[in-house]
């Protein structure tokens, strides 16, 4: 192995032991690959720091010999923003083993967790003192707390509670020198100069290494109502929705959305989905209402909302769960749409976000844009309706060849990014930039906003150590 040298690894053997280095082909494999598979790396060598401190160690060796590093967290990155380069030369930060709750408040509201707790497991602690981390992605069994904030993860709850940036009041961060900045306030007013803390979350882990963070909670939810419904069109998706929010706004925790050909890849593709309906629909929403109330009423007030949307026909069957049972079966079938759509074949993914007026609009323009460059190609969209995130997925068709039709993916990226930037959107809403879209920057970026980024790293990686390839081109 060729890190310079060897004098690198007996360097980073000293600091983090055997337990701490990987080194082997086969050791490294889950490192070296994101989960959809669709980028191929070697590192030099896996680290994984035992403590903050063991990682400020290592940072600091890595960067005397001038070295890459990529950090890594729960590898569910949808942009391959965690999967190091080909050429053997870049050393992998694992912070899995950095995986304390160093404390939950219920005072306070607050929860210290350092970085490779995963998001379940930060949400079980919070649960355990009757407080809630409101944040819900589909992938929070295995994303890791520091990837989460390192790409401020969106998911359910936005429409609510915001993003990972909202929930986040103090960061503990290895700087890309070594040096540890310990950030952790949990203070909800804190205005003392530039609020560096936010400039590392959304930073796709090209600033440093978040080590721990300090996290907002609410009260634990004493009531829950959710419910599946068919709608005819996407003009009712959207009338519920508002609908739903005149009726209780702050009771409204998630509305999501799926297509009709996304939930028919759940059903063929995962074992045990089945659909509470009498019949397949074009379009679905799941909509959970939630209160720290126990008299808060919500069955009663989403029948009435259902109610009123079956008799005007913006809602043609709904199916409410019954119990803790029925709302997890709900939940789980707009949970594994990622993995009904890897099982279904390659896929090219459009993370994007309009405002919410305009989904409809986005939705029919996609259909004819990118039936014109793949014909037959599947879209099979999905999202958080409530804050405008939409997953505007493009599944191959049918019997075609994977590779080919990922080829095009860019054409694709492009035809649906010409539309969304026609709509006042984002072509990165919630999954990162990452290294699949950092070709798109200097277009949808250029000019003052992408040099000062620019400007920033270079501040504070001014050797461009950190995750190289993610962000930037
Ligand atoms: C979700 O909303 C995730 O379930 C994954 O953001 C989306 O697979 C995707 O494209
Ligand atoms: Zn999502």
């Amino acid at each position: 192995m060729d890190v310079s040298g060897d004098r690198l690894l007996a360097t980073l053997h000293a600091v983090v032991g055997d337990r701490g280095l990987l080194t082997s082909e086969a050791d490294m494999a889950g490192f070296s690959t994101d989960w959809r598979g669709l980028y191929q790396g070697r590192a030099a060598c896996v680290v994984r720091p035992g403590s903050t401190a063991e990682l400020g160690r290592v940072v600091a060796a890595c960067a005397e010999a001038g070295v890459a590093m990529v950090p890594h967290g729960g590898n569910t990155s949808m942009v391959g923003g965690a999967t190091p380069s080909d050429d053997g030369r870049q050393v992998v930060l694992s912070t899995a083993r950095l995986n304390k709750v160093r404390a939950v408040d219920a005072l306070d509201m607050t929860m210290t967790v350092e970085a490779g707790v995963t998001l379940k497991a930060a949400q079980d602690a919070a649960r355990a003192v009757d407080c809630m981390l409101p944040l819900s992605i589909s992938a929070e069994g295995s994303a890791q707390i520091g990837g989460v904030l390192a790409t401020n993860a969106g998911g359910n709850n936005t429409v609510r509670h915001g993003n990972a940036r909202d929930l986040m009041l103090g960061l503990e961060v290895v700087l890309p020198d070594g040096q540890v900045w310990n950030g952790l306030r949990r203070l909800r007013k804190d205005n003392t100069g530039y609020a560096l803390r936010h400039l590392f979350v959304g930073s796709e882990g090209t600033l440093g290494v978040i080590t721990a963070a300090i996290l907002r909670l609410v009260p634990a939810p004493r009531e829950v109502a959710v419910a599946l419904c068919a709608l005819p069109s996407v003009a009712a998706v959207l009338q519920l929705f508002s609908a739903t929010r005149a009726h209780d706004a702050g009771a409204l925790q998630a509305f999501e959305y799926m297509s009709g050909a996304a939930m028919d890849l759940v059903l063929r593709h995962i074992d045990g989905a089945v659909l509470p309906l009498s019949e397949p629909a074009p379009h679905y929403v799941l909509i959970e209402l939630s209160s720290a109330r126990v008299d808060a009423g919500l069955r009663a007030g989403l029948e009435m909302v259902l109610e009123a949307a079956l008799e005007a026909g913006t809602v043609t069957d709904a199916a409410l769960a019954e119990s803790e049972a029925q709302r997890l079966a709900l939940w789980r079938l707009r949970e594994e749409h990622s993995e009904a759509q890897k099982r279904a074949g390659a896929s090219v993914k459009n993370d994007v976000s309009v405002p919410v007026s305009r989904i409809g609009e986005l939705l029919a323009r996609a259909a004819v844009a990118c039936e014109a460059v793949v014909p037959g190609v599947r879209m099979a969209p999905f999202g958080h309706v409530g804050d405008g995130n939409i997953h505007l997925n493009l599944v191959q068709p049918e019997a075609a060849d994977p590779a080919a039709f990922l080829a095009r993916d860019h054409a694709l990226m492009d035809a649906v990014g010409a539309i969304v930037r026609d709509l006042d959107g984002s072509f990165s809403a919630e999954h990162g930039v990452g290294r699949l879209k950092a070709y798109m920057m200097a277009d949808w970026r250029g000019g003052p906003e992408l040099d000062t980024m620019r400007r920033i790293k270079a501040a504070i990686d001014p050797r461009g150590l950190m995750n190289p390839g993610t962000l930037f081109e």
